[in-house]
């Protein structure tokens, strides 16, 4: 490789780090006290930092470090070159089986996160920075958007003082009122819709993901109602993670019509059918359209959930697929009368601005991007994170990603990930607190045992 006289890269640092989380539920049980994530951080011989960030965990942690020597030395005007390399030399993980997270085995998850996107970003926010240009500009067809819509992400919490050893934040105390609220109790339709008042309040979000597979199907319909009642012109959606089977899914969904704008992932796989061939005989059966992060999450994955006519909706989340790759599919999707949007995972400000330039060059009409930020609002890595004002996050106008890391905080956030005994997310350890003995099972919400 010839350097063409674009920067070189002269030091590539993966730092891990770990941030506070609320005991939130899911299907596969409660978030722990803490999560992890990895930074990049890129120097180049322009005097430039590019960052990056992507989940958490041991596993991801080394197969970036193994890049480094890929990475440093190159000129950033090769970026896609590197990003070839790294493909081209990447194994396969023995224990990686290939079933990708369509049963939502969180184990998995870290195959399909694909930690060179994080590089991938900083890359791009080098060559933004040269280029005098933001990060959105040199994706698919540059900016569509100044700012990008994004739903408030709801989900119930259970009583954090049933695990009083694993030192949850305690937020009581604070002034402002959503950071009260996020670490307490809520599992009643009744505090659901207090959850979306209080985030309208704070963020302005008009449109409201529930996170379901929690509790009973019928309960969960109860706080969907609650808020479609809150909210009549809201887009409410819910996200059980295939945990209905597909009989429960349509008797649950087909009442739904109209109250439902959207549903994600009912059902997954059953009786040998897989989630793709599942889901598309949902879509068969009830008139909503159907979004997904679970049955394609790469482009083989897609292909037949397209062949199937199993989703209207990829959330196409660029840890999984690239920033390059999430745009290529929203264009792809646009061009087939189908819609983007982006999944998350828990994450500091870095991904948050990220997701605001994908999202900035996606084209059409996507849908409300999911953001788990609003649980870890406040603990930044950046010293100006993007915010999200009126429902729509703002999409920084600087060069690259427009962004300035806050190197304190994020030697502070090191220093937590090094107190903790694991880096590898566990919801049953946390679960087993509320309920002794809890196993996952991807076919029971969490809180039904
Ligand atoms: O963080 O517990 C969580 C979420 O439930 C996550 O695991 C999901 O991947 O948010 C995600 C989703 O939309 O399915
Ligand atoms: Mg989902």
């Amino acid at each position: 490789m010839t350097e063409k006289g674009t920067p070189v890269v002269t030091e590539m640092q993966v730092i891990p780090v770990a941030g506070r989380d609320s005991m939130l539920m899911t299907l596969s049980g409660a978030h722990g006290p803490f999560f992890t994530r990895n930074l990049v951080i890129l120097k180049d011989s322009a005097g430039h930092t590019g960052i990056g960030e992507i989940h958490g965990g041991d596993y991801t942690c080394e197969a970036l470090t193994s890049c480094i020597p890929l990475v440093v030395g190159k000129p950033i005007g090769m970026y896609r070159k590197i990003l070839d390399s790294i493909h081209k030399a990447s194994r396969r993980a023995k224990e990686d089986d290939g079933e990708g997270i369509q049963s939502l085995d969180i184990s998995k998850l870290k195959f399909v996160v694909k930690a060179e996107w994080a590089i991938e970003c900083a890359l791009l926010d080098l060559l933004g920075q040269y280029l005098d240009l933001p990060m959105c500009e040199l994706l698919g067809d540059g900016k569509q958007r100044d700012r990008v819509e994004t739903l408030g992400y709801l989900f119930y919490v259970s009583d954090k003082g049933k695990a009083e050893q694993l030192e949850y934040l305690d937020e009581r105390e604070s002034s402002d009122p959503w950071y009260r609220m996020r670490r307490q109790e809520m599992l009643t339709p009744e505090r659901i819709v207090e959850q979306a008042q209080v985030l309208h309040e704070k963020y302005g979000f008009r449109n409201f993901k529930l996170k379901g597979g929690v509790l009973a199907g019928a309960e969960e319909m109860e706080a969907v109602k609650a808020l479609k009642q809150a909210f009549p012109k809201g887009r409410i959606n819910i996200d059980p993670n295939g945990a209905w089977s597909l009989e429960e899914a349509i008797s649950l969904c087909r009442p739904m019509e109209g109250v439902l704008t959207y549903v994600e992932d009912p059902c997954g796989p059953e009786a040998g059918y897989s989630s793709r061939e599942v889901m598309a005989e949902f879509k068969n059966a009830v008139k909503l359209p159907v979004a997904t992060n679970m049955i394609a999450t790469d482009w083989r994955q897609f292909y037949h959930a397209a062949a199937l006519k199993s989703v209207d909706i990829v959330l196409a989340d660029p840890h999984f697929w690239g920033f390059g790759g999430s745009v290529r599919m929203a264009q792809t999707l646009n061009d087939w009368g189908l819609t983007w949007g982006s999944h998350s995972n828990n994450h500091f400000d870095i991904t948050l601005t990220a997701f605001a330039h994908v999202a900035a060059a996606a084209p059409g009409a996507p849908t409300a991007l999911d953001t788990h930020w609003i649980w870890q609002d406040g603990q930044n890595l950046l010293k100006d994170t993007p915010q999200i004002v009126d429902g729509y996050l703002q999409v920084p106008e600087k060069p690259g990603l427009g962004v300035t890391i806050d190197m304190e905080r994020v030697l502070e956030a090191n220093r937590l990930y090094k107190k903790l005994s694991t880096h590898d997310r566990d919801d049953a350890m946390a679960m087993q607190y509320l309920i002794p003995g809890w196993k996952f099972d991807s076919k029971k919400p969490c809180l039904v045992r």
